[in-house]
């Protein structure tokens, strides 16, 4: 389409990589759209047309580093490497434009300058370099994370220098010879690793300036062989097949939990072995806590360091090159070939410019704090002002003549890293605040374009005349994203992907760092809920959906969840919920060493029942303890005293109380009343026998977290109906409380996460039977014709939880029958949380309010009030 100077169009599309062809594609075959495209490149591709540098290559596997969504494209098109390289990637792009037929919308070498909103029209005005404007309803800014590059201005005398200067990602089109050269090449980021082994091949001398040295992982590149080629072909579905649901979205074997949890034989093994793979895999797939624990950071990072020891045989060059002020992969994890075995090259310097910084280019030369090095051609591959940058270059002006740039002067604020409030109808396709730095880009721009299409047609289906998310919404999500970050350890990097690399951009929040499936599911959310957060027209947005409320540590346990291939809860079969549920005896803190352990057991009505006891330091000897008897969860059909043994554990060492707990026959095997009878059973137990361990029977607490809060309610209940031992309390952890409640949250946080409410209402199912009463008081002790005269109650809730309301509504029932009841909702927390002590520091909380809430009680008891 030849280019008119004032075009009007649905939407226009910035940038022509993987995002752009994929975007003008999506919004003109798909919705039907008239769009125009614009880029400053000579062509489409990207961030492949423009880094043309020797060695350019990605570090993806090519299989992986490819669209997914056109079975055509994935047939035909055939890769000749394990990682492509650059002019591979670029046809590759080229022949999908063809394919897709896309070149005829986009304008190439045109400089986007401004990009305005005008609220009138509802419509953005699109400003090109030549004075060309083009207006559209929606755009769609595809610009890519690191392509405004530095070039060289913290270097002053740059511009006097008399030799070649070259741009890593401007590199000439038509190469550069380099034979017989002095060259320098300045930066060790990815960029630099790639390019200094191959110009070292062909330079007179390379002098390489680091300022930080890098860790690095063999890239382990090889052809495809053509029987594979054909394979991949075939079976392309099998090999792309759970891309999405791993870390970084490609299908790579999930990690161990920790590396300090194995013996350093073991890890080393393990390093060894996918060191010797090559790939990212050596990040992902050895050990989870990698990015999060720094001493198991420092396993995999002194593994680095000792590889570069043995192969750079001058000790003082591998000294410098061994990275020591981060952990490993807090910077974007660089895979190399031959870089460190470059250095021991007779042509090839390593200059440390940390301790002796340059202070000038001449004419001739890099001048440092210690010594000039004459120089024929100087590289600079000093990285990028990345993430916001591109989009910064675009001149947005939104709603009320607000600039971007100003809006984003201490740092971005964007809801999913896709849209800004007061800039509507565009959509930033990987940006800032998104899953961008660990989410392999062509499946992340996917998802992007996907959301931004569906978006728009949900707009366009509506009437209305624009989307648009507010600040509520970009808080929420700021504080999410921000916790995640501060969950890991990329802070402790002064990276790109903190925005610490270019002089005077603000430090901030710049990347999602809680992987590829807990972003989609966040996203997800977000769209299951009628785009929540996002004001179609003039209606009000909906409220900022449960998945972006999460407490961060959750939701970083919720992502690994979601990376192990798990199963809902509802369509677990019976051995695989209880598999599920005793496997959360991963995500808890060990028992201290000060709490004695007990084993004995109850006679139940049916049979002789396990129990333990868990006694506080010097428990036996001080006498006359307070008593918590706690009944585990699982819905009636799971759980056991293995699974809460640690919760317990920590419960009797925190409070300074005897923890017991009794084992309850489980359902559908003994379904109802079963488990009461038994809890009930070991409730009078423990009265009769407690005093024996040091417990004082005159201050005995019911307690129960789930299922066991139903339970522990119950036999509140019972032991008053039935003159059972006097209880001092009731503690019940987001309870379940009626098998047929019909409460607000068992609709809002129907799906979860953790529990969803059909999940609940299976395990209601399975306890009750066919043919047993819902109605029961036994089975919904809120039924209960009178709540009267039952021990003063503290409930703790969970926020995103399906079950949260009918625990709320049973310690209002209690305390309007004027028993005195406290009840707290914990933010952000979720159902079955009391059980990830080791991941969730906020769990510290639930035994804090239950220790708050039981003080004056047991205290006034012991005075003989
Ligand atoms: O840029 P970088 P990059 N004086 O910012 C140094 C993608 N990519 O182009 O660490 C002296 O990582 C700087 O030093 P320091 C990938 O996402 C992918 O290499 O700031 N030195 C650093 O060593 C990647 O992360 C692929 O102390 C200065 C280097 O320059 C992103 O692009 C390949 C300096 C910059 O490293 C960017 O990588 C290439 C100064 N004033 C790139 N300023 C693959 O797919 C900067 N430096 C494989």
């Amino acid at each position: 389409m030849p280019a008119e100077s004032n075009s009007s169009v649905d939407a226009i599309v910035i940038g022509a990589g993987f995002g752009g062809l994929y975007a003008v594609h999506k919004l003109r075959d798909e919705l039907g759209l008239t769009v125009r495209g614009f880029d400053l490149a000579g062509g489409p591709g990207g961030t492949w047309w423009w880094n043309r540098y020797p060695g350019a290559r990605c570090d993806i596997e090519s299989i992986h580093y490819s669209y997914s969504f056109s079975d055509e494209i994935q047939r035909e098109w055939e890769w000749s490497e394990r990682y492509p390289a650059q002019p591979e990637i670029l046809s590759y792009l080229e022949f999908c434009a063809d394919k897709l037929d896309v070149r005829k919308e986009f304008t190439f070498n045109k400089r986007v300058t401004s990009t305005v909103w005008d609220d009138t029209d509802k419509t953005w005005t699109v400003t090109t370099e030549d004075g060309e404007t083009c207006t559209a309803r929606f755009v769609i800014a595809a610009t890519g994370n690191v392509n405004i590059p530095k070039l060289g201005k913290e270097f002053p005398g740059l511009e006097e220098f008399a030799g070649e200067v070259y741009a890593s990602s401007r590199w000439p089109h038509e190469g550069v010879d380099l034979t017989g050269k002095r060259v320098g090449v300045i930066g060790t980021g990815s960029t630099g690793i790639q390019i200094i082994p191959v110009i070292a091949q062909q330079a007179a001398h390379l002098t390489v300036f680091q300022r930080t040295p890098n860790y690095a992982v063999p890239l382990g590149n090889k052809p495809v062989e053509p029987p594979q080629r054909r394979w991949n072909a075939e079976n392309w579905r099998e090999l792309r097949a759970h891309s999405r649901d791993r870390l970084l979205g490609a299908p790579y074997e999930n990690p161990e939990p920790s590396a300090l949890a194995v013996d350093p034989d073991e890890r080393r093994a393990r390093f060894d072995e996918l060191w010797r793979q090559g790939g990212f895999q050596f990040l992902t797939s050895s050990y989870g806590d990698l990015l999060t624990d720094e001493r198991a950071n420092d396993t995999a990072a002194e593994y680095v360091r000792e590889r570069i020891r043995e192969t750079v045989k001058d000790p003082k060059t591998a000294e410098l090159l061994c990275p020591t002020d981060h952990p490993y992969g807090t910077k974007r994890p660089a895979l190399e070939t031959d870089y460190f075995l470059t250095y021991n090259r007779d042509n090839v310097e390593l200059v440390d410019v940390r301790s002796a910084p340059i202070e000038q280019v001449t004419a001739t030369s890099v001048r440092t704090t210690d010594r000039e090095y004459e120089l024929d051609v100087i590289v600079l591959a000093t990285g990028f002002d990345a993430i916001t940058g591109s989009l910064l270059n675009l001149g947005f002006v939104g709603r009320d003549g607000v600039a971007l740039a100003d809006r984003w002067a201490d740092g971005p604020k964007t809801y999913l890293g896709i849209s800004v409030s007061g800039f509507p109808n565009l959509f930033t396709i990987t940006g800032p605040q998104s899953a961008v730095a660990l989410y392999n880009n062509p499946l992340a721009i996917e998802d992007h374009v996907d959301f931004a299409a569906a978006a728009i047609k949900r707009v366009l289906d509506s009437g209305a005349a624009t989307i648009e998310t507010n600040e509520e919404a970009e808080r929420a999500w700021g504080k999410e994203v921000e916790g995640i970050l501060n969950r890991t350890l990329l802070p402790k990097a002064n990276s790109w992907y903190m925005g610490a690399n270019v002089p005077g951009k603000p430090r901030a929040t710049y990347v999602f760092a809680g992987g590829a499936p807990l972003y989609r599911a966040m996203c997800a959310d977000v769209m299951a809920r009628d785009f929540a957060g996002f004001s179609i027209g003039d209606a009000p947005a909906p409220g900022i959906p449960p998945m972006v409320q999460l407490d961060p540590a959750v939701a970083m346990v919720v992502g690994a969840m979601l990376q192990q291939d798990m199963k809902p809860l509802e369509e677990c079969t019976l051995e695989e919920t209880r598999e599920a549920i005793e496997g959360f005896a991963l995500l808890q803190d060990p028992i201290p060493s000060s709490v004695r352990v007990v084993e004995t057991s109850y006679r139940g009505p049916a049979d002789e029942r396990p129990a333990r006891i868990y006694l506080p330091e010097g428990a036996e000897s001080t006498g006359s303890l307070p008593v918590i008897v706690y009944f585990h969860g699982g819905g009636f059909v799971a759980g056991s005293i293995d699974a809460c043994a640690r919760p317990c554990g920590n419960l009797a060492a925190e409070l300074g109380a005897i923890v017991v707990t009794p084992s309850y026959r489980l359902a559908p095997e003994a379904p109802f009343p079963a488990a009461t009878d038994d809890t009930y059973a070991a409730l009078c137990w423990v009265a009769d026998t407690i005093a024996e361990h040091g417990g004082d029977p005159a201050r005995i607490v019911v307690m129960g977290e789930s299922a066991g809060g139903q339970l522990a309610a119950v036999a509140a209940q019972r032991a008053r109906d039935e003159n059972g031992p006097e209880l001092l309390a009731q503690v019940l952890l987001y309870p379940t409380i009626d098998a047929e409640a019909d409460t607000a949250s068992r609709v809002e946080y129907a799906a979860g996460p953790v529990i969803s409410a059909d999940a609940a209402r299976g395990m209601w199912a399975g306890y009750l039977g066919e043919t047993s009463p819902a109605s029961s008081v036994l089975a919904s002790p809120a039924r209960a014709e009178s709540l009267a005269g039952l021990p003063p109650a503290l409930v703790v809730s969970c926020e995103c939880d399906p079950l949260r309301d009918e625990g709320e509504d049973y310690g209002r029932a209690l305390e309007a029958a004027g028993v005195p009841t406290r009840v707290v909702r914990l933010e952000g927390l979720v159902h079955g949380v009391y059980n990830m002590s080791a991941y969730v520091p906020r769990v510290a909380e639930f035994n804090r309010y239950v220790a708050e809430f039981l003080q004056p009680l047991t205290s006034r008891t012991a005075v003989g009030v």
